[in-house]
C-alpha cells in the first residue's frame, strides 16, 4: 500500500495485533473480494461463498471473549478489519457489521448466559447468520415510532409488524426483533428462520448496496418461547446501544472505501493522457486529489481516536455520531471526486468508484443518517432536542 493510503503514519498508532488483522483482511480482500465484487453488484448478488472464508479469519464477533467463540480484539483492530472490509465493498462491510456489531453484540449485551453460550459461538464461526429487525416502513429516524407488537400469552409471546431494510434479512438463520409491549416498552426478541407466521421479502431494485441483501420482515402472529426474549433489554436505549457499535464500525468501514478510491484515482489519473500530458500533470486534478487525500486522512484520524477511547471505556455515544457523520460525507466526497476524475470510464464498473459511490449512498443514510447524527451533536452541545 502506497504511502497515500497512510499519510500520517497511522500505523505507528496501532499495536502489532491490529496492524496484522489489518493486513491479514487486506490481503483477503485483494485476492477474494476485488476480482468478484465488480460482477456481483451488478448482477445484484452478496458473495455467500465469502461467508465460511470470512468466519475462518476471525472477523465474525472478534472483539467478544473467547468464550463465546470471539478473540477479544481491540476496538481498533476490529475498525481495521471493517476498513480493509469495505475497501472491498460496503455491502460485505454491512454483512459482517450486522452479524458482529448489532445481532451478535444484542445477543452478548443484553441476553442472557444460556443464550450466550446457545448462539454466539456458532454465530461466530458462520454457521448462524444474524440480522437485526429495528427499522419499519414508517419509523426509520425514529425508530419509537414502531408499530411491531409483541403481546403476551400464556406460552410465551406473540409478535406482529413488518420491519424493512433488514441486511441479512433472507439470510439469517435469526432475527433479533424489536417489539413494542402493551405498556409501550420496547422489547428485543430472538425470531428463528422457518418459524410459523415469519418469512422475508428482497429489495431487488436497489441502485447502491447492490452486492448485499436487504429485506423485508413479515411477523404475523409469530409465536416466540421466553427463552427467546432478551431479558436484558431496558427499552428502545438498548436497541440504541447496538446502533452504536454498528456506526463504530462504519467510521472505520468507511475509510477503506475512501483510501480504494484515492487510489484509483491516482493509478488512473497517473497513465490517463489529456492535451499531452498525464491527468495527474494538471492543476484542477492535483487540487482533487490533494483534497482526497485530506479527506482519508481527516477521517483515519477521526476512527483511530474513536477506537482508542472505545479502549479506555470513554467513548460516548455523541462521539461515535460525530465520527460516523463526518467520516461517511468525506469518504463520499472522495468517491464522487474519484469518479469524475475517472471521466466516462468512471461511470462503469470496471472501476471501484461508481460502486463505492453509490453504496455510500446507504451508509450516508442507515444507521442514523447525517441529519440525524447532525441533532445528536447539536443536542449535546445544546442541551435540546430539536429533532
Ligand atoms: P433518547 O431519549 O435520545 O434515548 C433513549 C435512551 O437511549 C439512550 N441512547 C443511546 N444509548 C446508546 N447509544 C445510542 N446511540 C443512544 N441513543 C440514545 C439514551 O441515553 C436514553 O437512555 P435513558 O437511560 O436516558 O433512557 O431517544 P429518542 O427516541 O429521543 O432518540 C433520538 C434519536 C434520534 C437519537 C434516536 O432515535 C436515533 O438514534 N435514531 C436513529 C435511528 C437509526 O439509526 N436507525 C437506523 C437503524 S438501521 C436498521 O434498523 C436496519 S438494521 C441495520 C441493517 O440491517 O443494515
Amino acid at each position: 500500500m502506497s504511502q497515500l493510503a497512510d499519510y500520517y503514519r497511522i500505523e505507528d498508532l496501532l499495536q502489532p495485533e491490529e496492524r496484522a488483522v489489518r493486513d491479514t483482511v487486506r490481503k483477503f480482500v485483494d485476492r477474494e473480494v476485488k476480482p468478484i465484487i465488480g460482477e456481483a453488484w451488478l448482477k445484484g448478488e452478496f458473495p455467500r461463498h465469502l461467508i465460511p472464508k470470512i468466519a475462518e479469519l476471525g472477523l465474525f464477533g472478534p472483539t467478544l471473549p473467547e468464550e463465546y467463540g470471539g478473540a477479544g480484539l481491540s476496538p481498533l483492530a476490529y475498525g481495521m478489519a471493517m476498513q480493509e472490509l469495505e475497501r472491498g465493498d460496503s455491502g460485505l462491510r454491512s454483512f459482517a457489521s450486522v452479524q458482529s456489531a448489532l445481532a451478535m453484540y444484542a445477543i452478548y449485551r443484553w441476553g442472557n448466559e444460556d443464550q450466550r453460550r446457545h448462539w454466539l459461538p456458532r454465530m461466530c464461526a458462520g454457521e448462524v447468520i444474524g440480522c437485526f429487525g429495528l427499522t419499519e416502513p414508517d419509523a426509520g429516524s425514529d425508530p419509537d415510532m414502531m408499530t411491531t407488537k409483541a403481546r403476551r400469552t400464556g406460552k410465551g409471546w406473540v409478535l406482529s409488524g413488518v420491519k424493512r431494510w433488514i441486511t441479512n434479512g433472507s439470510l439469517a438463520n435469526v432475527a433479533v426483533v424489536w417489539a413494542k409491549g402493551e405498556s409501550g416498552k420496547v422489547c428485543g426478541f430472538l425470531v428463528e428462520k422457518g418459524q410459523p407466521g415469519f418469512t422475508t421479502t428482497d429489495t431487488h431494485t436497489k441502485a447502491s448496496m447492490r452486492a448485499s441483501i436487504t429485506s423485508d420482515l413479515i411477523l404475523d402472529g409469530v409465536e416466540v418461547a421466553e427463552d427467546h426474549v432478551l431479558p436484558g433489554v431496558k427499552g428502545l436505549g438498548s436497541a440504541l446501544s447496538c446502533l452504536t457499535e454498528a456506526r463504530f464500525g462504519i467510521a472505520f468501514g468507511v475509510v477503506g472505501a475512501a483510501m480504494d478510491c484515492l487510489q484509483e484515482a491516482l493509478d488512473y489519473t497517473s497513465v490517463r493522457k489529456v492535451f499531452g500530458q498525464p491527468l495527474a500533470a494538471k492543476q484542477l486534478t492535483q487540487e482533487r486529489l490533494a483534497d482526497m487525500l485530506a479527506r482519508v486522512t481527516s477521517a483515519q484520524l477521526l476512527a483511530v481516536r474513536l477506537g482508542q477511547l472505545k479502549a479506555a471505556g470513554q467513548m460516548t455515544y455523541p462521539q461515535v455520531s460525530l465520527a460516523k457523520r463526518e467520516n461517511v460525507r468525506h469518504a463520499l466526497e472522495v468517491a464522487r471526486m474519484s469518479r469524475e476524475l475517472l471521466g466516462a470510464n468512471g461511470i462503469t464498473t470496471e472501476y471501484a468508484s461508481i460502486r463505492h459511490m453509490c453504496n455510500l449512498e446507504t451508509v450516508d443514510t442507515y444507521e442514523g443518517a447525517y441529519e440525524v447524527h447532525t441533532l445528536i451533536l447539536g443536542r449535546d452541545l445544546t442541551g435540546i432536542a430539536a429533532f
